[in-house]
C-alpha cells in the first residue's frame, strides 16, 4: 500500500518541503509540498530524484572495518571498538592535536551535523579542525566577524522585497542559492523583475542567471574586490553615500574613504576588464534604487581577495543605507538562535589565535585551511606532531580540496582514519572504519544552519519518513557513539551525550538574567522537555529558549516541539526585520567599517591593480542536477549537459586549435588533467570552466554508476598553497591554466 510522508529536502540550501510517496519503506516519488509555508510546492530535478538518491544501491548498509588491509562488513559494536582502539592511543601518545577532524558540506544538511561535531571537538580538545568552509564561505565569516563582531552574523538579501539586486559570482538558477536560503530562487528573481525591480549579474560566464538579468558584467575572474572598491569610491566621490538609519551604528566612514582612494574606476578598469563607465553606472544604480541589496557567493569568495570582496559587499550595502532595512540585506533571526540579549559592546572577533604547524596559516573561526590538511599529515616539523588520526564526517576532500593526489597519499599514511559517510568513495576508501548513516528518508530533519540564512523567518521539522531499516543506526546516534569512543567512553549509553548538553544548557539558562527561565529549577525544566529522542529533546530545548519560544510557559503561544509537530507544513514567522544594533558583538558595539586586518590587506589589493594575466584563467561551474562530489552515482541526475567538460570560448578554441568534443590537456600549477572541450560563448574570452566534484576513477571505491563516466578532478590543477590570507580559504577560481589540444 502506498502512502505519503513529508520530508524537507536536504539536497541543497533551498530547503524545500517535499511530499514523498512511499511503497513500504521505499521512496517511489517526490513532489513539492504545496502547503509548505516556505517553499509552497517548489521542487527542482534533484528533489524530484529524492527516491533515487535515497535508494541508491551503492549506499553502504553496514559499518566497514579494515582487517588484513581490507574493508569488511562488521557490526556496530566492532566498528566503535575499532574507533576507540584507533584514536585513544594516538591521543595518549601524541596529544589531542594529533587527531584531526574534517567536516564536509552535508553536515549543514543533517541534524546530526548540527548537533554533535562541536561536542566532539570540545571533548577531543584538538586544534586540527578542517572543514569545507575554507573551500567555500570562510571569507564571509571573517568579514562578518570583523565588521559585526560575530562570524555568523551574515546579512541576507531581502529577495522578496528588494528593488535592485546586484548578484556577484553566484548562479542560483543552477545552485538554487547559497548563504541565502530561498526555495524557488528563480521564481523570486522573476518576481523581482515583474514588480519593476532590476537585476545585475557579475560573472565571467553568461550563466542562466545572467541571462535573466537586466545587465550582465563579464568580469575578469578574481577581480571583484577591485570592482567593488571602485563602486565604493564612486559613492564617496559623487556624494552618494547615505547611511540613513545606520548612521548611529557605524564607525570609520572617513577612514574608509581614505583607505580606498586608490581604487577609482579608471584605475581598476584594466585589471577587471570592465569599462570605468560601467563601474560608475553600477554604483549609481545601486545608490539610486529605492532599496537594493548586493549579494555575492562562490565566484567572489573562493579567490585570492575573497575576504576583501566579502567585506566590500557589506560596505556597499552600508554606504547606500541598505544594510538592516527591508528591501536591503538583513540579519535573519532563526527559531533555534539564542534569544536576543540587550545590545552593547561584545568581545569582538579574533583571527590567528593559533597557527597551522607547517605553513603557519592563522586559524579563522577555530579552523585551519582545508588546503593545508595534506601537509599537516605528511610533513613532520619540530613544532609538534603531525596529524596521525583523522575523523572525517561527511567530507570528500580528495575531490573537494586542492591537490587531491597529495591528500590521497597522505591519508594512506595515517595511523587511523574513520569516515562517517554513506559511500565508499575517493576519501572514505582510505578509512579503517566507515560508519554509514541511513539514507535521508530514514532521518529526521530540521534546518539549524539554513534558517539563520533564510529570506523569510519560518520553522519546520520533519520526522523520519520511514523507520530505520533493521541494522541501521541514526546518524545522531552514530555521532554520539563516535564521541564516546573517541574520548575513552566507548560503549557508554549514547543518550548520555544529549542529557549532558541539555543539563549544561539549562543550568546556564537559569543563571542568566536575560533568559526567560532565569531562576527556575533546571531539573524541573528538563522534565518538561518533549520528544522521542535525544535530538528531538534538544530541538525542543532550543525552540523553547529561542527568540520565538514559549520560554517553558512564560509565553504559552510561543514555539515548542509539540507546537511544531502540530504544524507539519511549518510555521511562518514573518519577513526579515531590522535588528541593529542587537546582533553586534564588536568591542565598540558598532559596525566597524574598516577593521585593522582588512586595512592591512589593502596593499595586496592595490598591487592587483597592475596585474594582467597573460594566459587563460580557470573558473568552476555547477549544474542543476549535481551536488559537489557525491551525486554522480544517481543515473537520473547524470548525463545530458551535466558532464565534466571544459568550456572554452570559440576565439580561444580557434587560436589553440581546440575542437568541440575533442580532448584537451589542461595544465595548472598543481598538475594536469585531460577533459573533452565544449566550445561555447557561455564563457568570456580568456576564461575556461571545469566543474568540481568529478574524478571517480580510483580503485577501491563503490560508486558503480559514477565510475562509468568518471570525469576529472579539477582540483588536481591547483597546488594548494594559493589562499586568501585572512581566511585561509582556497583559491578555486581565477586560476591560471594552459591548454593543449590533444588527438
Ligand atoms: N574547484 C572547486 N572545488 C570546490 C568547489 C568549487 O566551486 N570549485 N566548491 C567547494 C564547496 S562550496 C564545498 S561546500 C566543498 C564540498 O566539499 P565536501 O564536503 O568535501 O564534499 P561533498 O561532495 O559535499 O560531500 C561530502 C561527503 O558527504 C557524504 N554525505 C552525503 N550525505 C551524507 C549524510 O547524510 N551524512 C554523512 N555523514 N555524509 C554524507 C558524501 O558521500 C561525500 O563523501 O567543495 C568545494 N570544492
Ligand atoms: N546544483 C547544485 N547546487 C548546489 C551545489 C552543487 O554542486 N550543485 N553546491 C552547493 C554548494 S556547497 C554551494 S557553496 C552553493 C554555491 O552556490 P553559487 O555560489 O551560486 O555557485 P556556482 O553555481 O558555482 O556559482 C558561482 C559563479 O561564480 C562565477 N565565477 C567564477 N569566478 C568568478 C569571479 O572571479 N568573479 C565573479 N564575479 N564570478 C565568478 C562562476 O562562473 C559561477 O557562475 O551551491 C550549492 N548548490
Ligand atoms: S531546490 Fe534544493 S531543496 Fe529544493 S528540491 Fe531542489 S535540491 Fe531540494
Ligand atoms: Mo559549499
Amino acid at each position: 500500500m502506498s502512502r505519503t510522508a513529508l520530508r524537507i529536502c536536504p539536497l541543497c540550501e533551498a530547503t524545500c518541503g517535499l511530499t514523498l510517496t512511499l511503497d513500504g519503506t521505499r521512496v517511489t516519488g517526490a513532489r513539492g509540498d504545496r502547503e509548505d509555508v516556505f517553499s509552497k510546492g517548489f521542487i527542482c530535478p534533484k528533489g524530484a530524484a529524492f527516491g533515487a538518491v535515497d535508494g541508491d544501491p551503492d549506499r553502504l548498509r553496514t559499518p566497514l572495518v579494515r582487517k588484513d588491509g581490507e574493508l569488511r562488513e562488521a557490526t556496530w559494536e566492532e566498528a566503535f571498538d575499532a574507533v576507540a582502539a584507533g584514536i585513544r592511543p594516538v591521543v595518549e601518545r601524541y596529544g589531542p592535536h594529533a587527531v584531526g577532524v574534517v567536516l564536509g558540506n552535508p553536515n549543514v544538511h543533517t541534524m546530526a551535523g548540527a548537533l554533535y561535531p562541536s561536542i566532539l571537538l570540545g571533548a577531543l580538545g584538538t586544534r586540527s579542525l578542517f572543514t569545507a568552509s575554507t573551500v567555500d564561505q570562510m571569507p564571509k565569516h571573517v568579514s562578518s566577524g570583523l565588521l559585526y563582531g560575530d562570524a555568523n552574523a551574515i546579512p541576507v538579501p531581502d529577495l522578496d522585497h528588494t528593488g535592485h539586486l546586484l548578484l556577484i559570482g553566484a548562479n542560483p538558477l543552477e545552485s538554487n542559492g547559497s548563504l541565502c536560503t530561498a526555495p524557488d530562487f528563480p521564481g523570486r528573481l522573476k518576481a523581482l523583475r515583474a514588480r519593476g525591480g532590476t537585476l545585475t549579474v557579475v560573472d565571467p560566464r553568461r550563466t542562466r542567471t545572467a541571462r535573466l538579468a537586466d545587465r550582465h558584467v563579464a568580469i575578469r575572474p578574481g577581480t571583484d574586490a577591485l570592482l567593488l572598491a571602485a563602486m565604493a569610491y564612486v559613492l564617496f566621490e559623487e556624494d552618494l553615500v547615505a547611511l540613513g538609519a545606520l548612521d548611529p551604528h557605524v564607525l570609520g566612514l572617513d577612514e574608509l574613504a581614505q583607505a580606498i582612494r586608490d581604487f577609482a574606476p579608471e584605475e581598476v578598469a584594466g585589471a577587471c576588464d570592465v569599462e570605468a563607465g560601467t563601474i560608475r553606472a553600477l554604483a549609481r544604480e545601486l545608490a539610486a534604487a529605492p532599496t537594493a541589496a548586493v549579494y555575492a557567493r562562490i565566484g567572489s569568495c573562493t579567490v585570492a581577495h575573497g575576504t576583501l570582496a566579502s567585506w566590500l559587499v557589506d560596505v556597499l550595502n552600508i554606504l547606500t543605507g541598505n544594510l538592516d532595512r527591508p528591501g536591503g540585506a538583513l540579519f535573519p533571526q532563526a527559531a533555534t538562535d539564542r534569544a536576543p540579549r540587550p545590545a552593547g559592546p561584545g568581545r569582538g572577533f579574533a583571527l590567528g589565535r593559533w597557527h597551522s604547524r607547517v605553513s603557519k596559516h592563522p586559524e579563522a573561526k577555530g579552523e585551519l585551511p582545508l588546503s593545508a590538511l595534506a601537509e599537516e599529515i605528511d610533513t613532520a616539523t619540530e613544532e609538534g606532531e603531525p596529524v596521525r588520526a583523522l575523523v572525517v564526517v561527511a567530507a570528500n576532500p580528495v575531490l573537494s580540496a586542492p591537490d587531491g593526489a597529495r591528500l590521497d597519499k597522505a591519508l594512506d599514511s595515517l595511523d587511523f582514519m574513520v569516515s562517517v559517510d554513506p559511500y565508499l568513495n575517493e576519501t572514505s576508501r582510505h578509512a579503517d572504519v566507515v560508519l554509514p548513516p541511513p539514507p535521508p528518508a530514514q532521518s529526521p530533519h530540521h534546518d539549524f544552519a539554513f534558517n539563520t540564512l533564510a529570506v523569510r523567518h519560518q520553522v519546520r521539522y520533519t520526522r523520519p519518513a520511514v523507520p530505520l531499516e533493521p541494522g541501521r543506526m541514526a546518524e545522531t546516534e552514530i555521532l554520539a557513539r563516535l564521541i564516546l569512543a573517541a574520548t575513552g567512553m566507548d560503549g557508554a549509553d549514547p543518550s548520555a551525550v544529549d542529557t549532558a548538553v541539555i543539563d549544561q544548557t539549562l543550568r546556564k539558562a537559569v543563571r542568566d538574567a536575560h533568559s526567560p527561565v532565569h531562576g527556575r529549577d533546571p531539573r524541573e525544566l528538563a522534565a518538561r522537555l518533549t520528544g522521542d529522542t535525544g535530538p528531538e529533546r534538544r530541538l525542543d530545548l532550543m525552540l523553547r529558549l529561542g527568540p520565538y519560544g514559549d520560554g517553558f510557559g512564560v509565553r504559552p503561544e510561543g514555539l515548542s516541539l509539540e507546537k511544531l509537530l502540530a504544524h507539519p507544513h511549518g510555521i511562518d514567522l514573518g519577513p526579515l526585520r531590522p535588528r541593529l544594533p542587537q546582533p553586534l558583538r564588536t568591542v565598540s558595539g558598532k559596525v566597524e567599517l574598516l577593521p585593522r586586518p582588512i586595512a592591512d590587506d589593502l596593499p595586496r589589493l592595490r598591487a592587483a591593480l597592475r596585474e594582467r594575466p597573460a594566459g587563460l584563467l580557470l573558473v568552476g561551474r555547477r549544474h542543476l542536477r549535481s551536488n559537489n562530489s557525491w551525486m554522480h552515482n544517481v543515473p537520473a541526475l547524470t548525463g545530458g549537459s551535466n558532464r565534466c567538460t571544459l568550456h572554452v570560448h570559440p576565439e580561444d578554441a580557434a587560436r589553440l586549435g581546440i575542437l568541440d568534443g575533442a580532448p584537451v590537456r589542461v595544465k595548472g600549477a598543481g598538475g594536469e588533467v585531460t577533459a573533452p572541450a565544449e566550445v561555447t560563448d557561455g564563457v568570456r574570452p580568456g576564461v575556461v570552466s571545469l566543474p568540481h566534484g568529478w574524478g571517480h576513477d580510483r580503485p577501491g571505491t563503490r560508486l558503480t554508476h559514477a565510475a562509468t563516466d568518471p570525469g576529472v578532478n579539477v582540483n588536481q590543477l591547483l597546488d594548494g598553497s594559493l589562499l586568501d590570507p585572512l581566511s585561509g580559504n582556497a583559491v578555486l577560481n581565477g586560476v591560471p591554466v594552459e591548454l593543449t589540444a590533444t588527438r
